[in-house]
């Protein structure tokens, strides 16, 4: 039986790929690196410090560790500030409906993101009280395609993997869900995340009743 249900965070409920994709971008102008969309698409899902030895070795760079956390850490300052400016219009179309319709029906819900200023992205939207538990990029050692975050976000609500769906729209974040036993909602293109259970194009198509009708025995 279906009792919960985990959501990753950019892709999923917000789109911040976008204020990454400047934030990097600014500190590989600053560098005079190479790094462009298709490059910041790889990104998705992806930890702060591995997003960043992506990009560095796409540009053949080879530092210390300190001078990489330095990097990561400038990168980051950008991009927490760019968060200022996300507001609660800021949901991807679907998602706070989702949210709403699962509170509601007394599903337990948490967040699952890669994501260290997940609280942060969650507060700005006014996203905070939708979630029973926050497993984030502070919570576990190993970032997806590990599955430990989600289960983390599991035992916080007190669920097996089994009870709990979960919903992202990265490549490794669905391999992470699938390693863990959970069931699995893509949201994006067949070639991302063709392997869920089950896909949609957006979370607008991504209804609590289409996803009940898909998963019908479980409900
Ligand atoms: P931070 P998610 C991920 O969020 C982003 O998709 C990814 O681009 C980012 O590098 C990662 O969070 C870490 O974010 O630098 O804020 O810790 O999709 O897992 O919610
Ligand atoms: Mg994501």
């Amino acid at each position: 039986m279906i009792k919960g249900f985990i959501f990753d965070l950019d892709g999923v409920i917000t789109d911040t790929a976008e204020q990454h994709y400047l934030a990097w971008k600014r500190l590989a102008d600053a560098m005079g690196w190479h790094f462009d969309r298709e490059i910041n698409e790889q990104l998705r899902g992806v930890s702060r410090m591995a997003s960043l030895e992506i990009i560095a070795d796409h540009n053949n760079v080879q530092v210390d560790d300190p001078t990489m956390m330095q990097w990561a850490a400038e990168k980051n300052e950008q991009y927490v500030r760019a968060l200022d400016e996300v507001t609660a219009d800021d949901f991807l179309p679907g998602a706070k409906e989702l949210l709403t319709h699962l509170k509601r029906e007394g599903f337990k819900v948490a967040l699952g993101s890669s994501s260290k200023n997940a609280k942060k992205v969650l507060q700005q939207l006014g996203a905070t009280p939708f979630f029973d538990a926050v497993a984030d990029g502070n919570s576990v050692k190993n970032s997806k395609p590990a599955p430990d975050i989600f289960l983390y976000g599991a035992k916080a609500l007190e669920l097996k993997p089994k009870e709990c769906i979960v919903f992202e729209d990265a490549e490794s974040g669905i391999d992470a869900a699938k390693a863990g036993g959970f069931y699995s909602v893509g949201i994006g293109p067949e070639e991302r995340v063709g392997h869920a259970d089950v896909r949609f194009d957006s979370m607008k198509a991504a209804t609590l009743f289409e996803v009940k009708s898909y998963f019908k025995e479980l409900f």
